[in-house]
C-alpha cells in the first residue's frame, strides 16, 4: 500500500526522527520521543497577496537558538505541498537549504537570524480543506493540527509560540472583508481595485491558531463589557442573507463570556472577538485566537430552519470555542499527545455551561448517551487508545470521542472527588502557573493536586490506560447492615493486555423499598480490584442506586432485579439514576431476548415490567417534558451491541423494534394523549415548549411501530401544522421510515420548501439515509446521484453517508451491500479529503464484535481499501489499525 503524502520527519524535529521509517507505511510518532524545538520563533510576519487560484505568501521568521534544546545549526521547517520560491537569511538570498521530503531545511551560521521564505499556493485546488482554501468564493484557513505547513514553511508544532503580524491585500470587490487574529492595526486602498489590511495579535500563539479570512461577508455586531470594565467588540460574519439567523449565536457568545468570568474567573483578553461562518468545513468549528471559524451549522439558527437540538448545538459549540481562549490558547499543548489537555477540559467546561443554561439533568443524560453510543464502542474496539495516546501516524485520527468526551469525564471525576470549589482552586492554579505556555496533561494533574488538595497518583492511570472499566456490585444484607461488594476490571485493549485498577468515584444511595427514601448520598472511591463498603441502619434489604449522576465513565453490572429497576425508574430522586434504571431495564430484557434465553412467559413478563415503568413515566405529573422525553428514549442500537461480546445487528434491531411495538400497543392511548396535549403548546424556546416538542416526536416514534397507519396520519398532520423545524423534522423523520403515501408527499414538500438552504437540505439527505424504511439503502444510492449531492462539501457527505453508516438496519444489510457502499465512498473521497474519508473507517472497523457472517464481509471491505494503490496517511492508519 502506498501513501499519497511523503512521510515527513515527525514534527519537523530532527532529534525526533524515527529510525524505523518505512517506505510503505507512514512514520509512527511517539510521545516519549518529544524533544523541544532547536529554535525559538518569537515573531512572525506573514504577507499575503490573495487570489482564489493564486495566493503569494512571504513568511518572515525571527529565529533564535532555544537555550532549552540541544544546540543545532539546522532549522527544520515543515511544509506540505509547498515549493520555496526564494529563501533569504538576514535579507540575503541563500542557497544553504535543502528539502527533506516536503520540509525545508536551512543551515544557519549564528544564534539569531531573520529567515524569509516565499511560496505560492492555489486555494481553489485545496479540496482537503486544510491550510488556506476557497469556499464559495471566499478564502479561509484551517490550521489545526498541521494545516499551517500548507500555507508557509514553519515549525508547525504547538510548542513554538510566536506573535504574528499579518498583512493581506487582494481585490476589493471580491474580498471586501479582510480578517485575521488580534486587532486590525491599519488598512488602505491599493492599486488596480485592491485593498489591504494589517493585523497584529499581541498574544504569542502556536501556528495552529493562526487564521485568515477574506471574502464578501456581512456582519452582525454587538459588544460585551468584561468584568474589569473593558468593552469587547463582537462580530459574526456570514454570507449576505444569513445575518438574520445569527441572533442565537450572538446571545450564546455573550452568555459564554459572562459564564466563564463567573464560573471559572476567566476574562477575555482582546478588544475584538470575531466569528466567521463557512459552509465547507471539516469539523464543527475552530478556536483561532480572536477569529473563530465555524461550520455554518453551528452559527445559523432560527425556528423555521433549526431544531431545538440545532439551537443547543450552536450554543454548545460557540461556548466550546470561546472557552478555548483560555483552555487551549492562553495555555496550549506541548505536543499533540496532550490534546485532551485542551479538548477534554474544554468539553467539560462547555458541558457545565450548557447544564447551567438549560436543564442540568437532561444535559447530563445527553452527554452520557453520546459517551456510551460513541466512546464506549471506540474504547472496546480496534481503535481504542488512552485519552493521552502514546503514538500516532496521523494526528487528525486522534480527534476522537475518547480524547474529547472521555477526556471530559476524567476531569469531571477530579471535580467530583475534589468538590466544585476545590476544583476551581486547582483550575486557577493551572491557569496561573502555565499562562503563556505549552503545557502537558501532567501539568494539569499536578495543578489540580496542588490547588485542590487531592492525591492523584493512582488516578493518572486514567490518562495512560485505554478501555472502559467494568464494575460489578453485589449487595449483601445482614441484621441492620448493608454491604456493597464491588470489584473492577479494566479490559485489555490493543497494545495494553494488562491493566491496573483505577480509582472510580461512585455516588451511591440506598433506598428503603417501603418509604422510597434514602439516608443521603455517599461518595465511594473504588481504587482496588475488589473492595467492600458497609452501611448501618437498614432494617430491610435496600434498593441500590449506584453511579448517580454518572460520576464515573464505567459500565456497571449491578445485578439489580427488574422489580428494583421499576422501583428506581419511578422513585429515584436523582434524575440521572431514574433514566439509568429505565435504560437498564430495557438493556437487560433485550440482551436476553437477543441471546434467545427468554421463555415466552419471561419475554411477556419483561415487556410488562418495561410497560409499567414507561406508563409511570408517561403519567408522572412531577416530571417535566424535557425529562420525560429522555426517559422515553430506548437505549441505542450501538449501546446495546456494546453490551454483547459478539453482536448480531439484525437480531438487535428486530428485538428492539418488537419491544417498541409492544410498548406502543400497550400504551397507545397514553401516547396519543401525550401527543395531543403537547400539540396544544405554542412555539417558544421555553423549557416547557421544547419539552412538548420533544415528547410529541417521541410519541410518534413509538406509534410508528405499534400502529403505523395512525402514526402516518398523525405525523402528516404534525408536518402540515408545523410552524418550526423541530416539529417538521420530527414528523418527517417518522414518515421517512414508513411505507406510506404521506411519506413521498412530505419529502417532496420539504425539498421544495428548503432547496435553497444547504443546512436544511442536509437534513433532507440525513433523514432518508438514516431512516428505518426497508429500502433505505437504495434510497441512499439514488440520493448520491442527486444534483444537490457533492463529495466536495463535508456537511453533505456526512449528511448522506454518516447517517447511513449509523443506520442500524440498512448499514448492516446481511448481504454486505451497506459495507460495500461505505468502502466505495472511502476510496472515492480519500484523494479529495482524507480527513473526512478516514472518519468512515470506524463503522467498518467494528467487525470483530459482529457475528461471523457480517464480520467477514466487513473485513473484506477493509482489505479492499487496504489494497488500493494510493491511500492517505489518515485512511491508511485507520484501516491498518482496524485490520490489526
Ligand atoms: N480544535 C478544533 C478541532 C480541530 C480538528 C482538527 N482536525 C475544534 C475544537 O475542538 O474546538
Ligand atoms: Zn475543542
Amino acid at each position: 500500500m502506498d501513501i499519497a503524502r511523503t512521510p515527513s520527519t515527525p514534527d519537523g524535529n530532527p532529534e525526533m526522527a524515527d529510525a524505523a521509517h518505512e517506505v510503505t507505511s507512514p512514520v509512527e510518532i511517539r510521545r516519549e520521543d518529544y524533544r523541544p524545538f532547536g529554535w525559538l520563533v518569537p515573531q512572525v510576519s506573514l504577507d499575503f497577496a490573495l487570489g482564489v487560484e493564486r495566493t503569494e505568501v512571504v513568511a518572515t521568521l525571527e529565529v533564535e537558538r532555544n537555550p532549552a534544546a540541544e544546540p543545532t545549526h539546522v532549522l527544520h521547517l515543515n511544509g506540505d505541498g509547498l515549493v520555496p520560491l526564494s529563501v533569504k537569511v538576514d535579507g540575503e538570498e541563500v542557497n544553504s537549504w535543502t528539502m527533506d521530503g516536503d520540509d525545508l531545511v536551512i543551515t544557519l551560521p549564528g544564534d539569531r537570524h531573520r529567515v524569509e521564505v516565499a511560496t505560492r499556493i492555489d486555494p481553489s485546488a485545496n479540496t482537503q480543506l486544510m491550510g488556506l482554501y476557497a469556499s464559495n468564493g471566499m478564502l479561509c484557513t484551517q490550521c489545526e493540527a498541521e494545516g499551517f505547513r500548507r500555507i508557509a514553511f514553519f515549525p508547525d508544532r504547538p510548542d513554538v509560540l510566536s506573535t504574528y503580524r499579518v498583512r493581506m491585500s487582494g481585490d476589493k470587490a471580491m474580498f471586501p472583508v479582510l480578517l485575521s487574529n488580534g486587532n486590525c492595526t491599519a488598512q488602505g486602498e491599493g492599486a488596480g481595485g485592491t485593498h489591504w489590511a494589517e493585523w497584529h495579535d499581541p498574544w504569542p500563539k502556536p501556528a495552529y491558531l493562526f487564521a485568515l479570512v477574506a471574502g464578501d461577508l456581512v456582519v452582525r455586531k454587538d459588544s460585551f463589557m468584561t468584568c474589569s470594565g473593558r468593552e469587547v467588540e463582537l462580530g459574526i460574519y456570514v454570507r449576505a442573507g444569513d445575518e438574520d439567523r445569527t441572533g442565537h449565536a450572538m446571545e450564546s457568545l455573550k452568555a459564554s463570556m459572562k459564564w466563564d468570568e463567573e464560573v471559572f474567573g476567566r476574562e477575555y483578553d482582546l478588544d475584538l472577538f470575531n466569528i466567521v461562518a463557512v459552509s465547507d468545513f471539516n469539523m464543527g468549528a475552530m478556536e483561532n485566537k480572536g477569529l473563530n471559524v465555524f461550520n455554518t451549522r453551528y452559527v445559523l439558527a432560527d425556528p423555521e430552519t433549526a431544531t431545538d437540538g440545532d439551537f443547543d448545538g450552536v450554543e454548545g459549540v460557540i461556548a466550546h470555542e470561546y472557552f478555548h481562549n483560555w483552555s487551549g490558547n492562553r495555555v496550549t499543548c506541548r505536543d499533540w499527545f496532550q490534546l485532551s489537555l485542551k479538548e477534554g477540559f474544554t468539553v467539560l467546561r462547555d458541558q457545565l455551561f450548557s447544564q447551567d443554561m438549560g436543564s442540568a439533568p437532561v444535559k447530563r443524560i445527553e452527554d452520557v448517551r453520546v459517551l456510551r453510543g460513541v466512546q464506549f464502542p471506540e474504547d472496546s474496539g480496534p481503535l481504542a487508545h488512552p485519552i493521552r495516546p502514546d503514538a500516532y501516524r496521523e494526528i487528525s485520527n486522534f480527534y476522537t470521542s475518547t480524547v474529547y468526551n472521555k477526556g471530559a469525564e476524567v476531569i469531571r471525576m477530579m471535580r467530583v472527588m475534589a468538590g466544585p470549589e476545590a476544583f476551581r482552586k486547582g483550575c486557577d492554579l493551572y491557569f496561573e502557573r502555565h499562562d503563556g505556555e505549552a503545557a502537558t496533561c501532567e501539568d494539569f494533574i499536578k495543578a489540580i493536586e496542588d490547588g485542590a488538595g487531592l492525591d492523584l497518583t493512582q488516578f493518572r492511570l486514567w490518562y495512560s490506560q485505554a478501555g472502559t472499566p467494568r464494575v460489578t456490585v453485589r449487595v449483601e444484607h445482614q441484621g441492620d447492615t448493608a454491604t456493597l461488594h464491588l470489584s473492577q476490571v479494566v479490559p485489555p485493549t490493543p497494545g495494553q493486555p494488562d491493566k491496573q485498577p483505577v480509582p472510580i468515584p461512585l455516588k451511591v444511595a440506598l433506598f428503603d423499598r417501603e418509604t422510597a427514601t434514602h439516608q443521603g448520598e455517599h461518595l465511594l472511591v473504588l481504587d482496588k480490584a475488589q473492595d467492600s463498603f458497609s452501611f448501618r441502619g437498614y432494617a430491610r434489604p435496600p434498593v441500590l442506586s449506584i453511579n448517580r449522576g454518572f460520576t464515573a465513565p464505567v459500565s456497571i453490572d449491578s445485578q439489580v432485579t427488574a422489580d428494583d429497576l421499576v422501583f428506581l425508574a419511578a422513585q429515584d430522586d436523582d434524575p440521572f439514576a431514574r433514566y439509568e434504571a429505565m435504560q437498564e431495564l430495557v438493556v437487560t430484557h433485550l440482551k436476553d431476548a437477543v441471546a434467545g434465553t427468554l421463555s415466552a412467559e419471561a419475554r411477556e413478563a419483561g415487556g410488562r415490567a418495561i410497560a409499567k415503568a414507561l406508563g409511570a413515566v408517561l403519567a408522572d405529573p412531577a416530571l417535566d417534558d424535557l425529562m420525560r422525553g429522555e426517559l422515553l428514549i430506548l437505549p441505542s442500537q450501538a449501546y446495546l451491541a456494546e453490551q454483547m461480546l459478539v453482536a448480531d445487528p439484525g437480531a438487535i434491531h428486530a428485538e428492539r423494534q418488537e419491544l417498541r411495538a409492544a410498548l406502543a400497543q400497550a400504551l397507545e392511548s397514553e401516547f396519543v394523549a401525550l401527543h395531543q396535549g403537547a400539540s396544544a403548546v405554542p412555539y417558544s424556546l421555553s423549557a416547557e415548549a421544547r419539552g412538548a416538542r420533544k415528547v410529541k416526536t417521541q410519541a410518534l416514534i413509538y406509534l410508528a411501530e405499534g400502529n403505523p397507519q395512525l402514526a402516518a396520519e398523525m405525523a402528516a398532520a404534525q408536518y402540515r401544522a408545523a410552524d418550526n423545524m423541530t416539529d417538521r423534522q420530527g414528523a418527517l423523520m417518522v414518515l421517512a421510515g414508513l411505507d406510506s403515501p404521506e411519506r413521498t408527499h412530505a419529502l417532496l414538500d420539504f425539498y421544495n420548501r428548503y432547496k435553497a438552504n444547504p443546512l436544511v437540505i442536509d437534513k433532507w439527505f440525513s433523514l432518508q439515509a438514516g431512516s428505518l424504511h426497508p429500502h433505505a439503502l437504495d434510497h441512499v444510492k439514488a440520493l448520491a446521484q442527486h444534483p444537490q449531492f457533492t463529495l466536495k462539501n463535508p456537511n453533505r457527505v456526512r449528511a448522506l453517508y454518516m447517517a447511513f453508516a449509523v443506520n442500524p438496519a440498512a448499514f448492516h444489510a446481511a448481504d454486505g451491500e451497506g459495507y460495500r457502499m461505505i468502502a466505495d465512498l472511502i476510496l472515492e473521497l480519500d484523494p479529495l479529503n482524507p480527513q473526512t474519508a478516514a472518519r468512515f473507517v470506524p463503522p467498518l472497523g467494528r467487525w470483530k464484535r459482529i457475528e461471523p457472517g457480517r464480520a467477514g464481509l466487513m473485513r473484506a471491505e477493509l482489505e479492499r481499501i487496504a489494497g488500493a494503490d494510493r491511500l492517505s496517511r489518515d485512511t491508511h492508519e485507520q484501516v491498518a489499525r482496524s485490520l490489526g
